[in-house]
Order: structure tokens, then C-alpha cells, then sequence
């Protein structure tokens, strides 16, 4: 990650930001970076505009964020991927993904929530408790759900730090009544979205956002498809980021950006060419999303003889499979539509969710894995749960299966390397 060009430091004051604070945390953003993703071997040359990105991270995409605000776009920001970009575009807002993968003001956090709350929690609030986040700082509104136990009752807490949080309600079950709740709560949304915004969403404006949406995720599935190839033709680190990125970049400049890459891949994969030699083992990783700078196990695994091959994850395949039908002719309808697209997100936090442990298999198959990383936060209930069944649905599918719980600390690092190490040569047998 290169140094800013730019002196930011204005636009960040402006935005509230701790600046030394924020100092520090780009200096672990920037170091955790450059180690891990500048170390690689035979990256794609597309990952470029990813590296910028990165090198961007808290600079050029904030001032985008903050030229539209001044031109009276809203900006959206969101912690699931239930929230649909789709109704949030239908007003001409933006929306950003403020998930945190590290770390950040643990005393102050663990003043207003139990210790043994996940990271991914505990994350958000410490970003917000330490004033080092412009993207959750330049927000008009926030969108929490009310998915897992953890998430509904911080969000009460949230409620009272983040100035227009808004809370949207979640079905705990597909079946039944399920789906019209769903229907609800996004039409309650849609609602909101229109008053903050001054618009009224319109089937025109809303097919158009339906087909960029559309356009985003047919790109990420095109480089998930790409990934089959043996030998893999990009790491799962550089996929995993690309599917980070996806969250907070503008939503046009990153599905070229991703076809770009996909181009590359296709000749990359027609001459047999990797990052890892052929043969190389092949892991799936399922469970609990990875933000950024969230990079520790695909890290691990991939500085061992394997590579990741798939992410069945909310930041992957979990998240961004599936296309909204842009049939319909009026506003109703395409509503129907979206939420058809978005029911079929396999999170842990549904009861029953059998088709989760189906698409595991699915992509097992598809990505030719050799073995699957099971990986839960600590004290994530949904994930650690559900991870018993898919362990032994794999077992029964003879699939190997790894369980690794933890959290975004970096101390069980080695502990985690030596079990996967190990797992890997099971493998080889
Ligand atoms: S749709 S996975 S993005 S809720 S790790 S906070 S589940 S205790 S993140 Fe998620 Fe939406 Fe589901 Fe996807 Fe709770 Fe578990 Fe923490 Fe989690």
C-alpha cells in the first residue's frame, strides 16, 4: 500500500475523526497489507486497481463520498447483506458496507459490551467508540438488522451512539410467514430511503438499479467460476479482496474493474498458468464473513501448500450469489423480485437451514476442493453451531473438514497454522 498523495487530513477532521488514532490504524492497515498481499506471487496485473483501492482505502473514495454528499447524495451504511443496494441506488443514495475486521478501542468496547461478544461486534463498536472510521463518520443513515442475538441487542446500544440508525427487523425463518415479513420490512425501508432521500422510487429508477446491482454480482460470480480452473488462476486472498472491496467501491468502476481481472483469468486459465503449481490442495472456506482488514486464515492457509478455491460467506459466494429479476413493471413487483433474491441467502441465523449445508456440497463440487475450513468467531452461536452439522453432512459426503474458531487477535496465529498444516498433509494421504 502506497502513501496518500493527498493531504486527507482536513477532510478527516472535518468528519470528526481521532486523527491520531486513525494514524495508528492505518499504519497496522497499511503494514498487514503490504505483508500479506505485496509478498504474493503471479498476481493478476488487474489486482493493480485493487492495490489502489486498498492504498485508498480511507482517502480517494471518502472524497468521492464527500463530492457527492456536497452535491445532495446520501450516503447509506450498512452491516449485512440483507440490506438491498438495490432500493438504496433506486434513490440515488450510495451505499457502503462498515463491517470491521480488527480490533480497535477494547477497553471502551468492553465497558459497553460483555467480553465475550463476537469480534465482528465488538469491532463496530470500537470504530465507532475511537472515531477512526470516515466511511460509518460520513454516513446520512445506518442500517442495522436484526439478525443474530448479538447484533439486535448491540444494536440497541448502537442506537445511542450512531445519530439516524435505523434498525430493519429479519425473519428467523424462510417458511411460512417468513417472506412477507421480509417484504415488509423492505418496504418500510424503502420507505425510510425515500424520505431521507426526497425522492420516490420510481419502477424506472429501480430497474436501473436492479441491473447495476445485477452487473456487480454477475462479475464476482464470473471470477468464482474462473477459480475451478486447476491450477487456480488468482489466490484466495486477491478473491477474498475483491469481494471486500465490493462493499464500499463505487458500484460500476468495480464490476470493469472485476471483468478486467476475469479477462486475464480466462487466458491465465487456458494456459494452464497459476499462482500455485497444479495440484496444489484446494481449501473451501465457509462460515463467518471476513471484513477488512480481516485476512488471518485464507493468510495462513495460502502460506502453506494450499490455496483457497471459494468463500461460502456473506463477503463470497453466500453474499453475492443469485440476480434480482428485472421483469416486472411496476414497483411491486420488482420488491417481489428482490426479495426472492435476497430470502436466498443461507445464513446461520435461519431455522431450519438446510440449504446452506446443500450449497457447501455444491461449491465442494464445483471448485474441485479437496477440504473445507469451517471458520467461526469465537462466541458466534449461528456460525459455531451450524458448523457440528456441516462437519458431519461433509463427513457423510466424504469431504475432509477442519473447524477453526477465533477471533481478529493475531495470537493463536501459529496455533492455527500448525492445525492447518497438518490438516493439509491428511489431505495428501
Ligand atoms: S446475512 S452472516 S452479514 S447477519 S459473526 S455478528 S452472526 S455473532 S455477521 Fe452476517 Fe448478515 Fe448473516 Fe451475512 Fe452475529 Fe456471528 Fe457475530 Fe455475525
Amino acid at each position: 500500500m502506497s502513501e496518500a498523495t493527498v493531504d486527507y487530513r482536513p477532510m478527516w477532521t472535518s468528519l470528526g475523526l481521532n486523527l491520531d488514532a486513525h494514524d495508528a490504524l492505518l499504519g497496522v492497515l497499511s503494514k498487514a497489507y503490504g505483508d500479506i498481499f505485496m509478498s504474493q506471487k503471479n498476481r493478476p496485473e488487474g489486482m493493480a486497481y485493487f492495490d489502489f483501492v486498498m492504498s485508498e482505502i480511507h482517502g480517494l473514495r471518502i472524497k468521492e463520498l464527500m463530492d457527492a454528499k456536497a452535491k445532495g447524495r446520501k450516503v447509506i451504511g450498512t452491516y449485512c447483506t440483507f440490506v438491498p443496494e438495490e432500493l438504496v441506488l433506486a434513490v440515488d443514495c450510495i451505499m457502503v458496507g462498515l463491517c470491521a475486521g480488527a480490533d480497535f478501542a477494547v477497553d471502551e468496547v468492553e465497558k459497553l459490551l460483555p467480553r465475550n461478544t463476537c469480534a465482528l461486534i465488538k469491532s463496530t463498536f470500537g470504530f465507532k467508540l475511537g472515531q477512526v472510521c470516515p466511511y460509518l463518520e460520513a454516513c446520512d443513515m445506518v442500517i442495522g438488522e436484526n439478525t443474530c442475538d448479538g447484533k439486535k441487542k448491540a444494536y440497541e446500544i448502537l442506537d445511542r451512539l450512531i445519530p439516524n440508525f435505523y434498525a430493519m427487523d429479519m425473519p428467523q425463518m424462510k417458511s411460512g410467514e417468513g417472506k412477507g415479513l421480509l417484504r415488509a420490512e423492505y418496504v418500510k425501508l424503502k420507505e425510510q430511503l425515500e424520505n431521507l432521500s426526497g425522492r420516490r422510487i420510481t419502477p424506472g429508477a429501480l430497474k436501473k438499479a436492479i441491473g447495476t446491482v445485477n452487473r456487480k454480482r454477475q462479475a464476482v460470480q464470473r471470477l468464482a467460476r474462473l477459480r475451478a480452473a486447476d491450477p487456480a488462476p488468482i489466490s484466495g486472498l486477491d478473491s477474498l479482496l475483491v469481494n471486500q472491496v465490493f462493499f464500499y467501491d463505487n458500484p460500476e468502476r468495480f464490476t470493469d474493474s472485476v471483468n478486467k481481472i476475469c479477462d486475464e483469468l480466462e487466458t491465465r486459465a487456458k494456459a494452464h498458468e497459476g499462482v500455485k503449481p497444479k495440484g496444489t490442495k484446494r481449501l473451501l472456506m465457509t462460515g463467518c464473513p471476513m471484513a477488512v482488514p480481516n485476512w488471518k486464515v485464507p493468510a495462513v492457509v495460502e502460506s502453506l501448500n494450499a490455496v483457497v478455491v471459494g468463500e461460502e460467506s456473506c463477503v463470497g459466494e453466500r453474499g453475492s450469489r443469485g440476480c434480482v429479476d428485472n421483469f416486472a413493471g411496476d414497483v411491486d413487483g420488482l420488491i417481489d423480485a428482490i426479495v426472492e433474491r435476497y430470502l436466498e441467502i443461507d445464513c446461520a441465523i435461519f431455522t431450519p437451514n438446510m440449504e446452506r449445508l446443500e450449497h457447501i456440497k455444491e461449491m465442494a463440487k464445483e471448485y474441485k476442493v479437496d477440504g473445507v475450513v469451517l471458520y467461526g468467531l469465537n462466541f458466534c452461536s449461528p456460525y459455531l453451531i451450524e458448523a457440528l452439522d456441516v462437519e458431519k453432512e461433509l463427513e457423510r459426503a466424504g469431504i475432509p473438514a477442519i473447524r477453526i474458531e477465533t477471533d481478529y487477535s493475531q495470537e493463536d496465529t501459529g496455533q492455527i497454522k500448525t492445525r492447518i498444516e497438518a490438516f493439509i498433509e491428511r489431505l495428501s494421504d
